[in-house]
């Protein structure tokens, strides 16, 4: 008997929002379809599909999960369903599931969200000063990984990781720590956070994440000719 369901990610064929649960799905060797929508220029495949709530469920957007017959949509709603169930809520108790939902908040809203919106701006945004977005967007980053480097000590979060199954959230940290590091280079130094770099370093997962990605190279966002974007970013910080 399946262990799982049959279950379907869907997703564009980028890191984005998703690539922390590729991650975490393989990890937890739950079988499933990694199904990516292709980019292309003028988003043709995404045209193609975007109107069948059956595929992109109820907001048109993705990533949805479709496991067994239920469709989740959102992110976070993903985050939650999976920590579920597949029993890493009943592992932690009431304050580590607190915590575990606080990072995951904060690497979706104060790190995802602010380096896509970089990536995509000079496109998505007619006008928008790239310069000082640039600059202010990796200054406000190197606080919060200050912070999050302060949080995770003070949360003992390494010690208590070699205690319980890789879990979401540390997915979610991995995948954004290396989008910064791409996204950024030099600029970030990760090593004044060594506590970010020692968990990036010795995730007992990160081997798989790094094979991952090295089997199925794709650009973090869906913006076209991203390189270039990111080579921008790279000049401006220089
Ligand atoms: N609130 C949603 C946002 C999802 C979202 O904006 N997805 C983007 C890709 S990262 C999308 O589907 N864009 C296509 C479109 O809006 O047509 C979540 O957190 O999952």
């Amino acid at each position: 008997m399946a262990k799982h369901p049959t279950t379907t990610l869907t997703y564009f064929d980028a890191r984005g929002r998703a690539q922390y649960l590729r991650y975490y799905l393989r990890y937890r060797d739950v079988q499933h379809d990694d199904d990516r929508v292709q980019l292309s220029a003028d988003f043709s495949a995404w045209l193609a599909i975007r109107g069948d709530r059956t595929v992109v469920g109820p907001f048109h957007k993705l990533p949805v999960l479709h496991w067994g017959g239920q469709l989740i949509a959102e992110t976070a709603v993903i985050h939650a369903f999976l920590h579920k169930t597949l029993g890493d809520q009943a592992r932690l108790s009431e304050e580590e599931n607190l915590r575990h939902e606080m990072l995951a908040s904060s690497l979706q809203v104060d790190v995802m969200l602010p380096i896509g919106t970089l990536i995509w701006a000079d496109v998505a945004y007619a006008g928008v000063d790239l310069a000082a977005l640039t600059k202010r967007t990796a200054e406000r980053l190197r606080g919060h990984l200050a912070s999050l480097n302060r949080t995770l000590d003070e949360w003992q979060w390494l010690e208590r990781a070699k205690q319980r199954p890789v879990m979401l959230a540390d997915c979610l940290l991995w995948e954004e720590i290396s989008v910064a590091q791409h996204v950024f280079g030099d600029h970030l130094r990760i090593n004044e956070t060594p506590t970010l770099a020692r968990f990036y370093e010795e995730c007992p997962a990160q081997a798989l994440f790094a094979s991952i990605l090295g089997d199925h190279p794709c650009q973090i966002t869906g913006r076209p000719a991203e390189a270039s974007a990111i080579a921008k970013i790279h000049e401006l910080l220089g």
